[in-house]
This record gives C-alpha cells, sequence and structure tokens, in this order.
C-alpha cells in the first residue's frame, strides 16, 4: 500500500512547531519516547472489556498484565489504595467519579470556572452542572487565594454529598487537610481533581491529597508527562463503584496502548530525576514570575508556587485583551492561552488575563536564565499590540527569529 505522505507530513510540521516554538501552555507537556514508542504499540489492536482477569473477549493474557502493572504503579506512585487507569480523559474521570457517589439533583461545592475551576466542576454548560446541584467556591478579593472560610459556610449552608477541590488556572498550594476538615463538618465525600498538579505531587513538591480523598482525579498528560488520558484513584472501599461506573458504567473498551504509556508515566515519575524535574519545574515558573513582574505585569496572587502563573494584563495596558495578546504571542512562537482572572469583566473569549506554564519547557531543559529571556520575548510583543499594525508585524518576526534560537539549544524532539 502506498504511504501516506498526506498525514505524516501534517505530524512533521506539529513536531517542528514543538521544537521551534516555546510551549507555554500550562496543561501540555512533551512525553518521553518510551510514552509515544507505548503509545504506538501493537496494544492499539486489542478489545479487553472488563478488568484484568474479568474480560468479555479472549486473548487478554498480556493486556491483564499491562493494566495490573499500570494500576499497581499508579497506587505506589501516590499512596492510593485503588487505581482506575481506564478513563480516557480527565473530563470522563470526573464524570465518572461523580456517577459513582452522586444521584442526578444532589448538591456538591466545586470551584467556579472564572475563578481558576474546570467545566468539570459544574459548569451550566458542562453535563456535571446540569446533572448536580454545584454551589461554587472561589477566591477572595484580597489576596486572591482560596478562601475557606466561605467555603466553610456554603459547606454548613448547602450541606453538599461532595467537594470538589482541584483547579486549572490557580497558580498557588491547595492545601488537602482543610478541605478534609471541611467535608468532615458537614459529612461530604472529598474528590480533588489532580489533573493540573499531577507530576507536583507525584515529585514530591506539592502536598499528596490521596490520604485526605475519598477520590482523586487526575490526568496524565500534564505536569504528569504521560500519554494523553485519565486515571481515578480512590479508596478501597469505593473501588468496586468506580469500576463499575468506568466500565461498563461509562465507556466501552479501554485503549490498552494508553494504559501501557500509563504505566511507563508513572515508572518514570517515580525515578529520582523526577523529583529534580518538579522542582524545576516550579523553580521556573517563580523566575519567570518574578520576571514578569519586573516587565510591569501584574500577577493574579503576587506569584506563583506551582507549574502556571496568570497574568493581568490590565496592569501592563488596560486595554489589552487575553485575545489580542496571544494572537500576536502565536504570531512570536509563543505560544500561551488568554485566561479570565479572578472578577474578570470580559467574557472567557477575550479576557483580561493569560496563563502560563512551565512544564513543557522545563522538560526541554530551559532553567531559571531563559525565564528572564522569555519574560522580555513577551514583553516586547506584547508592548507592540494596539500600535502600528505593521510594526507589530515586525516586532513579532523579530521576536520569532529570537524564540527558534533559543529553541534550538532546547528542542525536545531532535
Ligand atoms: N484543557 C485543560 C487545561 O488547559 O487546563 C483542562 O482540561
Amino acid at each position: 500500500m502506498e504511504a501516506d505522505r498526506e498525514l505524516f507530513s501534517i505530524i512533521d510540521a506539529e513536531q517542528e512547531r514543538q521544537n521551534t516554538t516555546l510551549q507555554l501552555i500550562a496543561s501540555e507537556n512533551f512525553a518521553s519516547r518510551a510514552v509515544m514508542a507505548a503509545t504506538g504499540s501493537v496494544l492499539t489492536n486489542k478489545y479487553s472489556e472488563g478488568y484484568p482477569g474479568k474480560r468479555y473477549y479472549g486473548g487478554n493474557r498480556v493486556v491483564d498484565q499491562v493494566e495490573d502493572l499500570a494500576r499497581r504503579r499508579a497506587c505506589e506512585l501516590f499512596g492510593a489504595e485503588h487505581a482506575n487507569v481506564q478513563p480516557h480523559s480527565g473530563a470522563m474521570a470526573n464524570l465518572a467519579a461523580y456517577l459513582a457517589v452522586l444521584q442526578p439533583g444532589d448538591t456538591v461545592l466545586g470551584m467556579r470556572l472564572d475563578q481558576g475551576g474546570h467545566l468539570t466542576h459544574g459548569s451550566p454548560v458542562n453535563v456535571s452542572g446540569r446533572l448536580y446541584n454545584f454551589v461554587s467556591y472561589g477566591v477572595s478579593e484580597s489576596d486572591e487565594r482560596i478562601d475557606f472560610g466561605a467555603l466553610a459556610e456554603l459547606a454548613e449552608r448547602h450541606r453538599p454529598k461532595l467537594i470538589v477541590a482541584g483547579a486549572t488556572a490557580y497558580p498557588r498550594v491547595i492545601e488537602p487537610e482543610p478541605l478534609r476538615r471541611i467535608a468532615d463538618s458537614v459529612g461530604a465525600l472529598l474528590m480533588f481533581d489532580a489533573a493540573h498538579i499531577a507530576g507536583l505531587v507525584a515529585g514530591g513538591v506539592h502536598p499528596n491529597p490521596v490520604p485526605y480523598s475519598d477520590i482523586v482525579t487526575l490526568t496524565t498528560h500534564k505536569t504528569l508527562r504521560g500519554p494523553r488520558g485519565g486515571c481515578i484513584l480512590c479508596r478501597a472501599g469505593l473501588a468496586a463503584a468506580i469500576d463499575k461506573t468506568v466500565f461498563p458504567g461509562l465507556q466501552g473498551g479501554p485503549l490498552d496502548h494508553v494504559i501501557a504509556a500509563k504505566a511507563v508515566a508513572f515508572f518514570e515519575a517515580s525515578q529520582p530525576e523526577f523529583a529534580e524535574y518538579a522542582r524545576q519545574v516550579v523553580r521556573n515558573s517563580q523566575a519567570l514570575a518574578e520576571a514578569l513582574a519586573a516587565e510591569g505585569f501584574r500577577l493574579v496572587s503576587g506569584g506563583t508556587d506551582n507549574h502556571l502563573l496568570l497574568v493581568d494584563l490590565r496592569s501592563f495596558n488596560p486595554d489589552l485583551t487575553g485575545k489580542a495578546a496571544q494572537e500576536a504571542l502565536d504570531q512570536a512562537g509563543i505560544t500561551l492561552n488568554k485566561n479570565q482572572i479572578p472578577g474578570d469583566p470580559r467574557s472567557p473569549f477575550v479576557t483580561s488575563g493569560l496563563r502560563i506554564g512551565t512544564p513543557a519547557v522545563t522538560t526541554a531543559g530551559m532553567k531559571e536564565p531563559e525565564m528572564v529571556v522569555v519574560a522580555q520575548l513577551v514583553r516586547r510583543v506584547l508592548a507592540a499590540v494596539g500600535g502600528d499594525p505593521q510594526e507589530l508585524d515586525e516586532e513579532c518576526k523579530a521576536v520569532r527569529e529570537e524564540v527558534a534560537t533559543l529553541c534550538s539549544k532546547f528542542t525536545p524532539y531532535p
């Protein structure tokens, strides 16, 4: 058969993009060759509905070993009693967790999307917000950190069955202990969505929510640096309910090739080098925050202690929107995303902020000195937005060349 040159040349173009431009999307990373080899393996050919030892089809002796290994490694890495490694994504992991412990109409507390939460934490446009009575909590105006006092009051008033913790755009540590206390005070279950910080937890730089939570969901492709997918960790008492909900409740056949790659990622994340990686992710994020502040940008909450930072663009230029900033930076080879900031007067499609993350550039080998250069490049582009369009074009072109030179020393896939 003729080779599919058309498709593979498109993939080559994406590899070139990843190698030559700056990847600063907080939820992205560069998976290892081993993770990608497992994802591209013959395991993609197998059907294996069910769980190890209890499959619907034959021929699963080998696949059972893969899934058992992935489950065992996930439990060891996070100190969990049970792991389900089949969720196709973080959204599926969250939905399965809800379906396992809630009835439609039940009350749940979750962090509001525009305060740093996630669509699946009760947004009205997501099935979570349609099926359950989500009540939102957020950050306090004064320090832009989770307002635990207000959260405790909401819990007292609404008596939720479940409290959902975790965020996608929150630059601070989320302490699991006070959440457990609040959940216990009203007899609620606690679910911690650790999708963003799973790698920081595995690397020992953030507190592990597993001992405090009834359920922890995560994705394997963000700071954890594995394949695109989800995972659920839970107490032994919830294992049967979670497993039954993932399959046959929600999904069909598991993606065995991705489960194999998750096993690789759990192995890699258990190595001493990964702990150093996680530490460097945070050091880079803090260096970038400091450098951006020196360039005139206000950081939401004043800085960061994780892998991401939120920039309030209004401090730099009140007319500069996240949308315009993202588009100009994209043109200059700097990939990141516009993001609402707490209390943002602009819509999620426009926004007043940017979210910037360091997991991918840290994997590529960048350190604090490179973060200072990145901040300067970002400032140069954003200073030109809103002025003469031709000057903006020229500045983007000049920055793009400097970005390419920088990336040539830190190429993820040479
Ligand atoms: N899309 C992910 C993120 O960027 O945070 C969350 O699902």
